[in-house]
């Protein structure tokens, strides 16, 4: 890996003299610098992006423009090892996971984009008229222009690449900005776009972290008109500000505090097996992870033993080594938070049934960031740790006894991102799954995505949808274009 990451705007390598080292989080080590990007740089990538939009990639024909995003597919996976490495060193996750699905997924994003481009219709109404003869309305979609994509360290490449490829497929030229924790892939990105020749300007990468640097010097640059954005609720709330001004176009994937709800009825070990994954994958460090399980009373013991016992099978360490289920937290910082909500949870009176701590390996992982997965009973729905967001290898587990019960306190959150619900019987999931205030509600799974679906938030969870048809709606306007007859 290159011991500089650079910028790039306007088909060019941008080095801005200022630099932030990207760390190891299995070992704390430095992975490499960073080049921050500064005022000068974001205003070079907004005009080159502006250029773009006026300029060739603008005025290319959508068939074209899925061509060329088929070709940064196939080269993304031609450089598949360069982005597994990448990643890795970047965010120390397991190799099964980055391997399955964070690479394979950035590919994936570009070629279902390109491929539902060619298939997006636009609208016609034709209408009567008082003179007898008629008008036809028809509407033509037209790009928003120059988007800024804002991007987190916790699924680095899927998370952007969701966001870049609908808004590229759409003739919009972008300006991502990685999270500061995970640079690399994104960097790699960059240097695919440049392989396969996308137009100087169409994409372009800007490095920094939030205030003060490139994400608020392009939130709040006049020349960027829509900002997409996957993060905290609270950095989208200081991004709506910035937008507000210029009543910004913005789509918003924000935190969570899902529930899942399990009826006495499900299949256990299914549902353990299930419990197990959206409590703890990626670290607990995914949006969609559970950090409150509500659980029918007559299996609660039984449940909370088979979760235990799950949790305490996993194992923590290097992601190249065979076997590892978990990686470490992203950072010290986030680290740190986890743990003052594990110190929290013991304050407020929680039953640790597993974990609370940090791991001991005797090596140099003892400098990275693991934390322990952590599960507690006994609390109130009231207790901060089972309202706040924690983002890391955590849940805490109630007892519930009728179904208007369980749909109540799932629903009693300030968050409404997803949830899943763990029954055998149908009626009861469809008829549970609709009142439950969310956008995204499995049924006897989780994380299972069909990349055409809509995705997003309510309540603080987030604004808009993304996914299929939903991205393309949100990256392009339509104008009605009315023919009298
Ligand atoms: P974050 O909000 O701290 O940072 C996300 C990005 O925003 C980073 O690139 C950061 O540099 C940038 N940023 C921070 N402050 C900014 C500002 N004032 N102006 C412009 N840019 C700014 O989030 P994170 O810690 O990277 O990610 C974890 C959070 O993301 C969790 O809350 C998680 O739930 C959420 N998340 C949500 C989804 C979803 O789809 N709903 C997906 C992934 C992560
Ligand atoms: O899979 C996706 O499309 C998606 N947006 C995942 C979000 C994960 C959040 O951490």
């Amino acid at each position: 890996m290159a011991a500089l990451l650079r910028n790039f705007a306007g088909n060019s390598w941008i080095e801005t003299g200022r630099t932030f080292a990207n760390v190891n989080p299995v070992n704390g080590t430095k992975v490499c610098d960073v080049s921050e990007a500064d005022a000068a740089t974001v205003a070079h990538a907004v005009a080159a992006a502006r250029r773009a939009v006026e300029g060739d990639w603008g005025r290319m024909g959508d068939a074209e423009r899925a061509a060329l995003l088929r070709k940064v597919a196939d080269r993304m996976e031609a450089r598949f090892d360069d982005f597994l490495a990448a990643e890795i060193a970047d965010t120390g996750k397991s190799q099964s996971q980055a391997r399955t699905i964070d690479i394979p997924r950035g590919a994936a994003n570009f070629r279902i984009f390109a491929d539902l481009i060619r298939a997006y219709p636009n609208e016609s109404y034709e209408m009567t008229t008082p003179d007898g003869a008629g008008a036809l309305n028809y509407s033509v979609r037209r790009p928003l222009g120059v988007v800024a994509v804002i991007a987190p360290w916790n699924l680095p490449l899927l998370l952007l690449t969701w966001k870049v490829a609908p808004a590229m497929a759409a003739g919009n030229a972008v300006i991502a900005k990685p999270s500061e924790e995970t640079p690399s892939t994104a960097t790699l990105l960059a240097e695919v776009m440049q392989e396969v020749g996308i137009p100087a300007g169409a994409f372009n990468l800007v490095h920094g972290f939030g205030p003060g640097s490139a994400g608020e010097l392009l939130t709040t640059h006049p020349g960027v008109d829509a900002i997409t954005f996957t993060g905290e609720s609270r950095t989208g709330t200081a991004i709506m500000k910035a937008a507000a001004d210029r009543v910004k176009p913005i789509s918003f994937e924000l935190g969570g505090k899902n529930p899942a709800v399990i009826f006495a009825d499900c299949d256990f070990d299914a549902t353990v097996e299930g419990m197990a994954r959206a409590v703890f994958t990626n670290c607990g460090q995914v949006c969609m992870c559970t950090e409150r399980v509500y659980v029918e009373r007559p299996i609660f013991d039984r449940f909370v033993r088979a979760l235990k016992e799950k949790a305490e099978a996993l194992v923590l360490g290097r992601p190249e080594d065979a076997g590892v289920d978990t990686g470490p937290l992203i950072s010290a910082g986030h680290r740190d938070k986890v743990l003052s909500y594990f110190r929290l949870a013991a304050e407020e009176g929680a039953a640790v049934v597993t974990g609370g701590g940090t791991p001991r390996f005797g090596d140099d992982r003892d400098d990275g960031f693991f934390v322990q997965p952590t599960i507690w009973t006994g609390l109130g729905d009231d207790a901060r740790v089972c309202r706040e967001e924690i983002f890391g290898p955590v849940c805490h587990i109630a007892p519930f006894d009728s179904e208007e019960e369980a749909i109540a306190r799932a629903n009693d959150t300030d968050y409404g991102l997803c949830a899943s619900i763990w029954t055998q019987n149908l009626s009861r999931g469809h008829r549970v799954a609709r009142r439950i205030e969310a956008g995204l509600v499995w049924v006897n799974s989780w994380y299972l995505r069909d990349l055409r679906t809509p995705f997003g938030g309510v309540k603080l969870s987030g604004i808009g949808r993304e996914g299929g048809v939903h991205s393309l709606n949100f990256y392009s306007e339509p104008s009605n274009i009315c023919i009298k007859l």
